[in-house]
This record gives C-alpha cells, structure tokens and sequence, in this order.
C-alpha cells in the first residue's frame, strides 16, 4: 500500500491508494446519496462488505429523520467491516462551480469528523468525496478536503486521518495538492 504522512498540529494525515472496505480504522466515510440506500462506487462497495444489516440500518435512519442532505453526516456501524463505524455522508453534484460545491464539499469532510469526534472516534478513513459519479474536479476537491482536514486535525476533533485514494493518478493528484495545503512530516 502506497503510503505518505503528514504532521498536522497534535494529529496525523496520511494518502493511501487501497479499497476502503479493507482498512482497520474506527470509521470509514461513506461516500452516500441522501436516502441512504446504497448505489455504486464506493457506496456498493461498503454496502456489499459490511452486509445487509447496513442497509437496514441506513433505511432506519431515512425512515425516522428523513433524507440525509448534502453536506450532512450520520454514523451507523461497520458490520462486517473490518472498520466498527461507517459514518455516512453526501457531497455535492458537481453542476460548474458556482452552486456552493466547495462549501458543501468541506461541510461533508467537516461533518464526518465530528460525527467521529462524538463517538470518540480516533482513526477515520474518507474516500475522494464526489470525485466519482458526482463529477467534483479532482484537483479542486483535493484542495477543498485537505484544508478542512487540516483545521479538523488542528481542532483535534480525530488523531488519525486517512485519505483512501483508488488509484495512482489520484494519488498524484491529492499528494500535489497536500504539497501546497499541508506540510511533510
Ligand atoms: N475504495 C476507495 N475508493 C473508492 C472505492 C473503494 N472501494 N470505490 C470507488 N472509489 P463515487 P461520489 C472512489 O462515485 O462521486 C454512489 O452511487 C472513486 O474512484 O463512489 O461521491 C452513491 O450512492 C472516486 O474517486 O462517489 C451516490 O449516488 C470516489 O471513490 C454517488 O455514487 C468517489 O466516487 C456518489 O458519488
């Protein structure tokens, strides 16, 4: 597994290329849609390792708080993940830039690691938030993610942040982007 770790204040950040349903941490993020019922990319991913009880769970959720909206954060457990937690979050649509994509991009990062925050949750692993079916520039989101990260590690809101990347070039990408937004440890 590809590897690189920054300092971030009393925390640490780290970019990985791996499939997110194999990571040991206390909550992997969900990259969701707001009812919460599962649906490709890294969604039917976490929804197929962590088994049906997942999706009963999330439906519970919708049934008593309704829709999840973009830029909010739920936690549920893992299941049969190796990860206890998965926290569910939506990103925004990419529809041009001019929809409040960034903000609702950071609230979805930012929301998360509270939800972890509130279960006492240390070690949290995202995948690349929209970067897929929901069409968020890569570069933008790396930027966007890694700022919020970084205040959400100097807040110490979680010790250990994990950045699951799926591939070589988005790894290339988020570690262009942390060379300008973080420091090397
Ligand atoms: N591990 C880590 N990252 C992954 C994995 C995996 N197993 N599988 C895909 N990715 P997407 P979105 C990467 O489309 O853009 C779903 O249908 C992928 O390469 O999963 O937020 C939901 O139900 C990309 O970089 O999420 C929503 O309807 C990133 O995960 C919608 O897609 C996110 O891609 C959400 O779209």
């Amino acid at each position: 597994m590809t590897a690189h770790a920054f300092a971030v204040g009393p925390g640490h950040l780290h970019l990985v290329v791996a499939d997110i349903t194999t990571l040991s941490v206390d909550a992997i993020v969900n990259a969701a849609n707001p009812s919460l019922a599962g649906g490709g990319g890294v969604d039917g991913a976490i929804h197929r390792a962590a088994g049906p009880r997942l999706l009963a769970a999330c439906l519970d959720i919708v049934r008593g708080s309704g829709p999840l909206p973009t830029g909010q954060a739920v936690a549920t457990p893992g299941f049969n993940l190796p990860a206890a937690h998965v926290i569910h979050t939506v990103g925004p649509i990419w529809r041009g830039g001019a929809n409040n994509e960034p903000s609702l991009l950071a609230s979805a990062y930012r929301e998360s690691l509270l939800a972890a925050q509130a279960l006492g949750l240390g070690r949290v692993a995202f995948p690349a938030i929209s970067c897929g079916v929901y069409g968020f520039p890569e570069e933008l989101a790396a930027r966007t993610a890694l700022q919020t990260l970084r205040q959400g590690l100097m807040d110490a809101l979680v010790a250990e942040v994990t950045m699951c990347l799926f591939s070589g070039r988005a790894l290339d990408a988020w570690r262009e982007a942390a060379g300008t937004v973080l420091s090397d440890e």
